[in-house]
């Protein structure tokens, strides 16, 4: 690239938390425990055996955030609301005390001139419902549905964007692959409904959205380039199996209205007869897809490996975060062209990347954090470049404003441009947080410059 970036006049510059990973006081005020409160509590299950319990104690801390958000310049923040906050058995009675959070929350956000981009489900089911079943109980969808009319009806007035889930991949592929995450159940055959239950979910909610008026309404997907290490037909194979599983799985079903044939073979006799007219819920339009994208994998065949039988491989000399994450900002630039060529025109949003780094440590007031920044600006050039090549993309929000619970990785994994001191709860904007707001300011412009 060598002219200076200038992102467009109304482009949304935001920053992404979860409910879970940030909020603390789990139970607090009528709410119900969702899934990972017992998960968390499990000796074992988290590094540390780490909790959300505390977290960064946004639920009594919100305003302070709010007002360090507008402080760096942010016009746009993404978070997600707590079903069983909201709903504590996950459906039935509403808790006037859970939704009040959510509503002062939104207050506060407009009041500070930040646009709320609010997700429906970030990962945090109602135990209530994982006990008749969670995504495997088809009920799950339309009480999601009904979660989502409530909070529609609630925050339409106030609350433009809608998300209904994030990472439907995620929560399959960590739940009902790898017991990693909860309800931990690590058996592939269950994938196939666990999936389309949420995708079901999913188009459900954007059908109380429309009776509800609401025009905002998308869903936030992670995608991930898979590169195979070699050439041989073996290591090619597993990408394609990689790739299918994980780029193309949700996408194919709520853009094209169905599964990749190749999930058939993949998933062969676990693999369901799907009923059509739930294929022409799921891929009902919606007004925007937002992408998470953090890194590209390069795979080999591995027998081993549950399903897809690809392992991704970590190789000498290429750049890695803390997570064993590759560095590869082109696989953004990538992976938006082809949303945009495979799925059609749309208007798009990143609504999360960012990098885990083990930050150095805070000198007074100041935290250096090169390698963030350097993650950053590149990244943040890569989504110029989509846009120079016709992508619609309308914004970009950095994962996350705050250091916060990185789920079964606990509170190690550090993400945001913001330090937590977890024992005093101090907020310390890092440079990173400094060159973002650089960035927002500039539009772009010198800070994205290129230096060679
Ligand atoms: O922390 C998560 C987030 O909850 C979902 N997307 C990826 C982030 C980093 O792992």
């Amino acid at each position: 690239m060598t002219t200076t970036p200038e992102f467009p006049a109304n482009f949304l510059w935001g920053a992404a938390t979860s409910a879970y990973q940030i909020e603390g006081s789990p139970l607090a005020d009528g709410a119900g425990p969702s899934i990972w409160h017992p998960f968390s509590h499990t000796p074992g299950h988290t590094r540390d055996g780490d909790t959300g319990d505390v977290a960064c104690d946004h639920y009594r801390r919100y305003a302070q955030d709010v007002r360090l958000m507008r402080s760096l310049g942010l016009n746009a923040y993404r978070f997600s609301l707590s079903w069983s906050r909201v709903f504590p058995n996950g459906r039935g009675r509403l808790n006037a005390a859970g939704l009040a959070f959510y509503e002062r929350l939104v207050d506060t956000l407009l009041a500070h001139d930040l646009q709320p981009f609010a997700t429906l489900y970030h990962w945090d089911l109602p135990l209530a419902l994982q006990e008749r079943g969670g995504w495997l109980n088809r009920g799950t969808a339309g009480w999601f549905a009904d979660y989502a009319q409530q909070m529609f009806k609630a925050l339409g007035d106030r609350v433009l964007y809608w998300t209904t889930l994030n990472e439907p991949w995620v929560v399959v592929d960590a739940a009902y692959l790898h017991a990693a995450h909860p309800p931990a159940l690590g058996d592939w055959r269950q994938a196939p409904w666990a999936a389309h239950h949420l995708l079901l979910a999913h188009g459900l909610a954007v059908q109380a959205g429309r009776a509800e008026g609401r025009q905002q309404i998308g869903i936030v997907i992670n995608l991930e380039p898979q590169y195979p290490v070699s050439d041989s037909t073996a290591d090619q194979e597993a990408a394609w199996r990689a790739h299918v599983y994980m780029n193309r799985f949700y996408l194919d079903a709520l853009r094209l209205g169905r599964y990749p044939r190749a999930l058939q073979s993949l998933f062969a006799d676990a693999w369901p007869d799907f009923p059509e007219e739930d294929l022409r819920i799921i891929s009902q339009p919606v007004d925007y897809l937002g992408i998470n994208y953090y890194a590209r994998s390069r795979v080999r065949h591995d027998p081993q490996a549950p399903l897809t039988q690809a392992s991704r491989v970590i190789e000498p000399g290429r750049r890695y975060t803390d997570l064993d994450w590759e560095v590869y900002p082109q696989g953004l630039t990538e992976t938006l062209c082809w949303v945009k060529r495979r799925y059609g025109e749309m208007p798009l949003y990143i609504t999360e990347n960012g990098a885990a780094f083990a930050d150095p440590p805070v000198q007074g007031d100041r935290l250096d954090d090169p390698l963030r920044v350097a993650y950053l600006r590149e990244h943040l050039r890569a989504a110029y470049a989509a846009l120079e090549q016709g992508v619609d993309l309308r914004g970009y929000f950095v994962w996350s404003l705050l250091d916060n619970f990185e789920w079964a990785q606990g509170y190690s994994k550090r993400f945001g441009i913001v330090h937590v001191d977890y024992a005093t709860q101090r907020r310390i904007p890092k440079a990173s947080a400094q060159f973002y707001a650089d960035v927002i300011r500039g539009r772009g412009g010198e800070a994205l410059r290129d230096s060679g």
